[in-house]
């Protein structure tokens, strides 16, 4: 799977306001920038076109813009936020992803569903089911990726404390594997797959972004960059440290198409 281009929004003012169980102190507005700024570059030196969107302070949390659309090649969804305070994040994705895709689908209540609870791994999605992502919201969109030729499978994190979305456990990085934290990686919806365990001291690891030839990943993850390139590939490694305290990461901050 190539990708030509990603959505991305930089943290607005009130980026420190969002929603976040992290524990790890308030993010710095300024290194944020900096991190995000990056973060575009290295999606840029992967192949990629940014369109960038206006950060918005009415929505602290809107610079994670996976979370309102699943984009694929054959089709646009756009998703239903189980977080209340991001609900309102949708019609600003709609109107840039309506660019892009000549029709663009959705996920209505009372399914909700957020898009780091998906994970594409080829003509496959692994679909979440989280305190974000409702069964509803699940089934509907299981429907609208049959419908566009793609298969997918339910993974039942709800009981994964540590978890906020499937992709904060667990990422694809292409040929059949998988790299997944111990609370996720003996799911059987991975019964097919090779599975790489992350160790609990590097579970934030387990979200990164194989994009084209490269593979980005989060700096400081000894285990998992070594593991990475064990199977061949250039990582790019980038400091996230102010988006882990909101609980987001690599993946989070892009919508990629
Ligand atoms: C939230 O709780 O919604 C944000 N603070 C973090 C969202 C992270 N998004 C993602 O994993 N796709």
């Amino acid at each position: 799977m190539r990708f030509t281009r990603a959505i991305v929004r930089p943290p607005s003012r009130t980026f420190a306001d969002g929603l976040t169980h992290a524990n790890l102190g308030k993010p710095d507005l300024e290194k944020a920038r900096v991190q995000h700024a990056t973060y575009c570059s290295a999606l840029e030196h992967c192949g990629l076109t940014l369109t960038f969107l206006d950060p918005d302070d009415k929505y602290p949390d809107s610079t994670f813009v996976e979370d309102p659309a699943v984009l694929t090649t054959h089709a646009a969804i756009l998703t239903n936020p189980g977080a209340a305070s991001r609900n309102g994040e949708v019609s600003g994705i709609a109107s840039v992803v309506s660019k892009f895709y000549a029709r663009v689908e959705r996920v209505r209540a009372p399914g909700t569903l957020e898009g780091g609870d998906i994970c594409q791994a080829d003509d496959h999605f692994f679909i979440g089911l989280s305190q974000r992502t409702n069964p509803e919201g699940a089934r509907q969109l299981a429907e609208i990726l049959a419908a566009h030729g793609y298969t997918s499978s339910i993974i039942d994190i709800r009981n994964a404390t540590t978890v906020l979305h499937l992709k904060t456990g667990m990422s694809y990085l292409g040929d059949g594997r998988v790299i997944a934290m111990e609370e996720i990686a003996d799911d059987p919806a991975f019964a097919e797959y090779e599975v790489v365990r992350v160790p609990p001291a590097e579970s934030y690891a387990a979200n990164f972004l194989r994009i084209n030839d490269h593979v980005i990943v989060a700096a400081g993850f000894p285990g998992v960059a070594a593991a990475v390139r064990g199977f061949g590939h250039e990582i790019i490694p980038l400091d996230m440290s102010e988006f882990r305290k909101m609980d987001g990461s690599l993946s989070c901050l892009s919508l990629r198409f």
